[in-house]
């Protein structure tokens, strides 16, 4: 399965300082050596492997990178100051590649390695380097090397952190296309989604997002191959958690029972499966709130509650709870990352 997540941007690396043509100045020395310094190196493009990154929004708005020159050589030999490096923080996971040639430059395995992608121009020597037995007064000085400007293709395959879990129709499409820039297909038929897809999902305020997979619903005797069968749960089988979905709409309760049995029912579908998944911990979602009255989602929340369990409630249609929802599985994330594996 290729979930790629892929940015585009041209960088440059900075030229190198020229060199300086000077001479010393002393008096009554008619005529001082040469002591013009060498140009500072221009800077690098550097990428390092963040493992704090999941993804590569933080570069979507970043069509141009471009690294400091360097500063020219001074008198009395001194080297220009090199042009400070651009260093631009990747996921780990990441490949770079060079768009004209095609050519794959570099991929960031481990955190905190670091790839020098675009060198920077050399700096060009002062005419204190050119000094000879047979010109003891060279004008001559180079000028900086230049820096050399790309186009870059940055790649990454996604892992989802999040798996989406629910009956047909319970909604999970929506609610992703509603949290997330994802648009997969909504409609109000069954088995509408036919192949997993995936959404980032911003956290607001906290500059992370999560990755969350869509993926067909499942019914019960799916194990049996009833409806499209289970065999695409392997696409959340790496998820850290699932959010299951359990829709308040009353239509559902004549199909496949109330909601707790549907979450029951989905459940043991789950164990058929792999009982690893069905370990796995879980966000429960009653969905499509804005159907049913508040009496209603009481009810249902309190059956929940009964066994244990903590729901969370919203609707797409409203948006009503949707933040709170984002909030929820950050944190449920972050437990799932601190628990010893
Ligand atoms: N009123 C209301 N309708 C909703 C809400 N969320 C989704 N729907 C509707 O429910 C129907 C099914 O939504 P989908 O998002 O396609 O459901 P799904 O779970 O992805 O369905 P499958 O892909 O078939 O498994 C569509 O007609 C949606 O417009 C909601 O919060 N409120
Ligand atoms: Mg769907």
């Amino acid at each position: 399965m290729r979930f790629i997540d892929e940015v585009r941007l041209t960088a440059s690396s900075g030229d190198g300082g020229d060199g300086a043509s000077l001479f010393r100045k002393e008096k009554f020395v008619p005529r001082g050596g040469p002591n013009g310094g060498d140009g500072g190196r221009g800077g690098h493009i550097v990428f390092v492997a963040d493992r704090n990154l999941n993804t590569l929004h933080h570069l979507r708005f970043t069509p141009f990178v471009k690294a400091k020159r360097g500063n020219p050589g001074g008198g009395n030999n001194r080297t220009g100051r090199g042009g400070e490096d651009k260093v631009i923080p990747v996921p780990v996971g990441t490949t770079i590649t060079d768009v004209a040639t095609g050519e794959l430059i570099t991929e960031l395995t481990e955190d905190g390695v670091e790839a020098v992608v675009l060198e920077g121009g050399d700096g060009g020597r002062g005419n204190a380097r050119f000094k000879t037995s047979r010109n003891r007064a060279p004008v001559k000085a180079e000028p900086g090397g230049s820096g050399i400007t790309a186009e870059l293709q940055l790649e990454l395959k996604l892992l989802a952190d999040v798996g989406l879990l629910g009956f047909p129709n319970a909604g999970k499409s929506t609610l992703i296309s509603r949290i997330s820039a994802a648009k997969p297909k909504v409609a109000a038929y069954p088995f509408t989604t036919l192949e997993p897809s995936l959404g980032v999902v911003e956290v607001p305020g906290q500059y992370r997002t999560f990755v969350v997979a869509d993926i067909p619903g499942l019914i019960e005797g799916a194990a049996e191959g009833v409806g499209l069968g289970h065999r695409f749960l392997r696409h959340v089988e790496r998820c850290r958690l699932l959010l299951h979905l359990v829709s308040l709409d009353a239509m559902e309760d004549e199909v496949h029972g109330a909601p707790l049995e549907r979450f029951d029912k989905l459940n043991g579908e789950l164990e058929r499966y792999a009982s690893e998944l069905a370990q796995r911990p879980q966000v429960v979602l009653l969905s499509k709130c804005d159907l049913v009255s508040d009496d209603t989602v009481a009810q249902v929340q309190a059956a929940f509650e009964q066994r244990g369990i903590t729901v969370h409630v919203a609707s797409s249609a409203t948006g009503v709870g949707l933040t709170e929802l984002i909030y929820a599985v950050a944190a449920v994330i972050d437990a799932a990352a601190d628990e010893p594996s």
